[in-house]
């Protein structure tokens, strides 16, 4: 795929439908760390599995469902109990991957810098983002097991390894797609994220970064 210039500006009704909204609350884990070194656009990776629980619950769709969607997030420091699920799950999530089995140093060797949110300003958490999510395979990389990982449309003073993150999906955009090159798959992303902000910018969408669960 190349870069393409056909995509509609807005995705999906007037308001949100079946299955949306989907709400999540979990904690950050370490992914390949090329969000923010190969395409310069970083992204929180969730362990999948808290959201394909939310979406089959809600819908009965298969965990199977990849593609790129948008909603909103907000990121709090985590606390101890988040702290040690965090753990848990990454050394199942890198094992997973082949990684190294257990410690939490990413399937590159890279030493992941678990802050739970520690030093996030007070722009930076507590506050509901618009976001694009993608969950799947990474065509264009090839992965072997599903990710799931969130780019959040504001700007952090840092990364915030297993903090705690909140999150609704509210609509889809698009599959997942395999690309020419790693500026065709970056300038999609752009687009996504004027799509997610467009379509959030809607009544019935953008109430819900006022929703009792962000509270
Ligand atoms: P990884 O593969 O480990 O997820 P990334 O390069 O995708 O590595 O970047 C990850 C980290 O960058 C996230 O876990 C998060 O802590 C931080 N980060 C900084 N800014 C953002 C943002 N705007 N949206 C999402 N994550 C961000
Ligand atoms: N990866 C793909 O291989 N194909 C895609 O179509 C794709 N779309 C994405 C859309 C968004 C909004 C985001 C945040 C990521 C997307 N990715 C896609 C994932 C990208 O490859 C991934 O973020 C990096 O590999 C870092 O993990
Ligand atoms: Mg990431």
């Amino acid at each position: 795929m190349t870069s393409r210039t056909d995509r509609p500006s807005i995705v999906g009704p007037e308001s949100p439908q079946q299955p949306y909204p989907l709400f999540s609350d979990t904690v950050v884990v370490a992914g390949f760390g090329r969000g923010s070194s190969d395409l310069g656009i970083p992204t929180a990776n969730i362990p999948p599995d808290s959201y394909e629980p939310v979406l089959k619950a809600t819908t009965g769709y298969e965990a199977s469902d990849t593609g790129i969607y948008y909603g909103y997030a907000r990121v709090d420091v985590g606390n101890a109990k988040a702290l040690s699920a965090c753990e848990e799950r990454n050394k199942e999530y890198l094992k997973d991957r082949g990684g190294s089995n257990g410690s939490i140093v990413n399937p590159q060797g890279r030493d992941i810098d678990f802050t739970f949110g520690a030093s996030l300003s007070d722009k930076d958490a507590g506050v509901v983002y618009p976001m694009v999510m993608s969950v799947g395979w990474n065509p264009f990389y090839g992965n072997s097991s599903r990710s799931a990982e969130i780019y959040i449309m504001h700007k952090f003073g840092g990364p915030f390894y297993g903090a705690r993150i909140r999150y609704v999906v509210l609509g889809y955009i698009r599959p997942e797609l395999d690309y020419v090159s790693v500026e065709a798959l970056i300038a999609d992303i752009n687009t996504d994220v004027q799509v997610a902000e467009r379509s959030l910018a809607r009544k019935e969408y953008s109430k819900y970064k006022d929703d009792a669960f962000f509270r």
